[in-house]
């Protein structure tokens, strides 16, 4: 099919102000009415055609005329009727199969026929699955959704909107109908039916509206849902306080699935959650879960604005919602979290997944100019990317002018469907400020290259600060234009105190930090009354989303490192001197960077004052896959070796007697401390114990399996299985086994098994996958276990996925095949796993291309796989 592009938009010819939807449902068949009450767009000629895929149509009425057949054609997924008018009503009935859904888009049914629930999952085009309709985000409908099912099987019955009556039927059956008043696009639309428990808190929104919060689960995990509500209530508040945003329907459902594509899903008044990312409890959960469960929660509920009440105009725009949400989720955590620690985490995330993918061949601009499949655009980029723009336009603004720019902007588009230029519109609007120059950022993939040189000039007492921009070249898009990079900065004095500024043409001066704007190929700033040669700390707080480009010397970063006070910095001038150090030893350079980073880090390991959470950060290095992506001819079995004997330095250097105290110190308290400091203190804890297992390996295997047995909650025990089981050592079969037996009924807690060992470094972890892909309770067909095995292997373990036999990628390859046939969504994303593939080292390049090309070649692939392997392969 020919790409769907940006360019070609036109508004609807034909719109639905009103849907009233009947289902009557069972988990073989449903059946489906729909009664659309349509507008025809004069200005526009076109035939009413309406999408539907996968659709049994049963009858088809128009103003309560039976169609002739003649009237209507149904070919390419397209509905096409004749005879429509302006304020037409169309009435369709269709029938689905709910339980051969494999795909989990539509109507589909979680968990097994005799006791699972049946639910949908339309975003992005999956209403289309559900019932013929115009299946696009700029058509905004009233919905009106009665459920009809046998009582006894489907107990609850659940939609979007507010609930509108229910009663009984014949034959043991009975109904719910809920209205949703607010206007919207069909992706919102959602149902729920079945056995599920639920708990339920009464809350009053700040503009005085009473709401019922309800999380719904499975029996057996429902008293796993305490947590996310908490985190539900504090999202609620925190919207109100921070931007006067206010829920607006008398209920807000949540339900957990543990059959489900992502991580969740914001419809209208009824969110519906992966299991992974709404069920918490210290036995199951890691420190880092519990934080994802409160993260996405907020992200899904602050979608109910940034998504829901103000819209997208077309999936291009898929970043005006993504990018926007994720911004406000990332400074929800900040605040009720540690803020650098946040940042430290969400740019961790950005260099591993966006930096990846913008340097590869599925690169692509934040606002995409053309896709095949839409699902495909889900990406680090719309979303991480995305809310690093928004940061930075916030950053612009300041506190205040930012919530007057969102005040204009929801006030503006409450009820729209609209674009990315709407949003910058608005932004602008209300401070007085053209920010149109940061759309160059929305249309360009890549990169940025920032380029940072330092002169000073002592007889005068000035630095000039000279800073330069480039943006490779990515397909389709050989020449990149300059974008505005503002650059968050500082100076710092030899005995690491900052210097005051003064800035030609800036107001502030003899503050000590400072913002420029780069928004030309190269620009020359020039701070005068410098009183000494200056270390500059440059882009504090990771102020733009670019690679920095600057010849510190190893001691320069070593002194940042050691004083910058923005902890996000610090940690910053770290994995730089880390960076360095790492391709000192793959190079055979000097030593310099490798001592310096090794001595800096072991005089902050003595430091009392310094966070357990940052500095268990500041003790690890840049991942594999970041480190691949700094080189050429990547060899990441070597970069694998490389790092563990840059770590084994450091570890040596601070030394065993000083690691085993530490250890020692932080060992378990008998109450779990869920707090920041409780979960600051385990991250160091295993941060230590891994360090120690480099050069003291049967005093931490004997630690780590004696804090496996005696670990609080799932953080340290996972954490002493993970050492034991990537050391292979002896004793970690015997908790493999132990830790199998005990979570044998927890899904959430044994994909974490799953994990672990598809993680094993280097060349044995293709066997162990082969055998666990053998194991009773691994399936392709649930999405976390699928991506706990197959998608850990490809995308989180480098050493074991890229062996130079090539093996990884046939055994990869084979397994998405088989998953594309079940599920193309989950299919296309973990193939992504190759998207490095040009950077590998040449044998390995072959051979995964010789994989993917064959995998391509395959008959009857989906548009969404096909479309990956294409990119990647072009
Ligand atoms: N909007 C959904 C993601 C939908 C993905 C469709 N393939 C979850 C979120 O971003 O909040
Ligand atoms: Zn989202």
């Amino acid at each position: 099919p020919a790409p769907t592009r940006l360019s070609d938009y036109r508004p609807p010819a034909w719109r639905v102000d009103a849907v009233q939807l009947d289902f009557d449902l069972g988990i073989d068949t449903s059946e489906v009415t729909a009664r659309l009450q349509l507008r025809r767009d004069d200005a526009q000629d076109e035939p009413l055609r309406l999408d539907g895929e996968g659709l049994e149509l049963l009858s088809i009425t128009l103003d309560g005329e039976a169609l002739a057949p003649t009237a209507w054609r149904y070919a390419d997924h397209v509905l096409e009727i004749d005879g429509a008018r302006d304020g037409s009503v169309l009435e369709t009935r269709v029938r689905l199969k709910p339980a051969a859904n494999t795909a989990l888009e539509g109507l589909y049914l979680s968990g097994s026929r005799e006791a699972g629930f049946l639910l949908t999952q339309c975003e992005a085009q999956g209403f289309r699955h559900i019932t013929f309709f115009p299946d696009r985000p700029d058509v905004l409908a009233t919905y009106t959704v009665t459920l009809r099912a046998d009582r006894e099987r489907f107990p609850i019955l659940l939609a979007g909107g507010n609930p509108d009556g229910t009663g009984e039927l014949e034959g043991g059956r009975h109904w719910a109908r809920f209205v949703d008043p607010h206007p919207k696009p069909s992706y919102l639309f959602a149902l729920v039916a079945g056995r599920l428990e639920k708990i339920e808190r009464d809350y009053t929104t700040a503009d005085g509206h009473a709401v019922k919060l309800v999380m719904w689960s499975e029996a057996n995990v429902i008293d796993r849902c305490h947590y996310a509500l908490d985190a539900l209530e504090r999202a609620m508040r925190w919207d109100e306080q921070t931007y006067d945003r206010n829920y607006d329907l008398d209920v807000f459902h949540v339900v957990a699935t543990h059959d489900f594509n992502m991580g969740a899903m914001e419809n209208k008044g009824l969110n519906i959650f992966n299991a992974k990312y709404l069920l918490a409890d210290p036995d199951s959960t890691t420190d880092d879960e519990y934080r994802a469960v409160e993260a996405v929660v907020a992200h899904e509920y602050f979608h109910n604005w940034s998504g829901n009440r103000v819209t997208c105009r077309d999936w291009f725009q898929l970043s005006l919602k993504e990018g926007l949400t994720v911004f406000r989720e990332q400074s929800f955590s900040a605040d009720m979290n540690s803020a650098p620690l946040k940042r430290i985490e969400d740019v961790s995330l950005l260099r591993r997944a966006q930096f990846t993918e913008d340097a590869g061949p599925l690169a692509h601009p934040v606002r995409p100019s053309e896709y095949r499949e839409i699902n495909n655009f889900y990406t680090a980029t719309v979303y991480e990317k995305g809310s690093e723009l928004v940061r930075m336009t916030a950053g612009r603004l300041g506190r205040d002018g930012f919530r007057r720019g969102m005040d204009r902007y929801f006030e503006r588009n409450d009820g729209r469907a609209a674009t990315i230029e709407d949003f910058l519109t608005a932004l602008g609007e209300a401070n007085d400020i053209d920010l149109s120059p940061n759309l160059a950022w929305y249309g360009q993939a890549g990169t940025p290259r920032l380029k940072a040189r330092g002169d000073y000039d002592a007889a005068r007492h000035q630095y000039t600060l000279t800073l330069s921009q480039h943006t490779p070249p990515s397909h389709g898009q050989p020449h990149k234009q300059p974008v505005p990079i503002p650059v968050k900065l500082a100076l710092f004095g030899h005995d690491g105190r900052m210097l005051p500024l003064h800035l030609d043409g800036q107001a502030a001066a003899g503050e000590t930090e400072s913002v420029v704007v780069l928004d030309q190929p190269e620009h020359s700033f020039v701070f005068r009354d410098v009183a000494e040669k200056p270390v500059p700390s440059l882009l504090r707080g990771f102020s733009a989303p670019v690679i920095l480009e600057c010849d510190y010397a190893p001691h320069e970063l070593a002194l940042l490192l050691t004083h910058d006070v923005d902890g996000f910095n610090r940690w910053e001038a770290g994995q730089q001197l880390a960076a360095r150090a790492f391709d000192a030893l793959r190079d055979g350079g000097d030593d310099a960077a490798p001592v310096a980073w090794c001595d800096a880090l072991a005089a902050l390991f003595t430091l009392a004052e310094l966070d357990d959470a940052l500095l268990a950060g500041l003790l690890t290095p840049p991942g594999e896959l970041e480190l691949a992506d700094r080189q050429p001819d990547a060899d990441p079995a070597r970069i694998h070796a490389l790092r563990q004997s840059l770590l084994q330095r450091l570890a040596s250097r601070i030394g065993a007697a000083a690691l085993h105290a530490r250890y020692q110190s932080l060992a378990a308290p008998t109450e779990l401390d869920l707090g920041a400091a409780g979960q600051g203190m385990r991250r160091l804890k295993r941060r230590v114990l891994e360090l120690l297992a480099l050069i003291d390996a049967e005093r931490a295997h004997a630690l780590a399996a004696a804090q496996y047995d005696n670990a609080h909650g799932m953080t340290d025990r996972l954490a002493a299985l993970d050492v034991l089981v990537r050391n292979q050592a002896t004793q970690g079969d015997a908790a493999l086994a132990h830790f199998r037996a005990r979570y044998d009924d927890n899904a959430l807690a044994l994909d974490k098994w799953f994990m672990v060992q598809a993680q094993i470094p280097g060349e044995p972890a293709l066997a162990r996958v082969q055998a666990l892909e053998a194991d009773p309770k691994f399936t392709l067909k649930n999405p976390n276990r699928a991506r706990a095995l197959l998608g850990t292997f490809a995308s989180a373990n480098p050493s074991g996925f890229h062996r130079a036999d090539g093996a990884g990628y046939v055994l990869f390859a084979e397994r998405l095949a088989q998953l594309d046939a079940l599920n193309p969504q989950i299919a296309a994303r973990l193939a992504t796993a190759f998207n490095g593939w040009k950077r590998l080292e040449p044998v390995r390049r072959e051979a995964a291309r010789e994989a993917m090309a064959q995998l391509l070649g395959r008959p009857a692939l989906s548009r969404n796989l096909g479309e990956i392997l294409g990119n990647m392969l072009q």
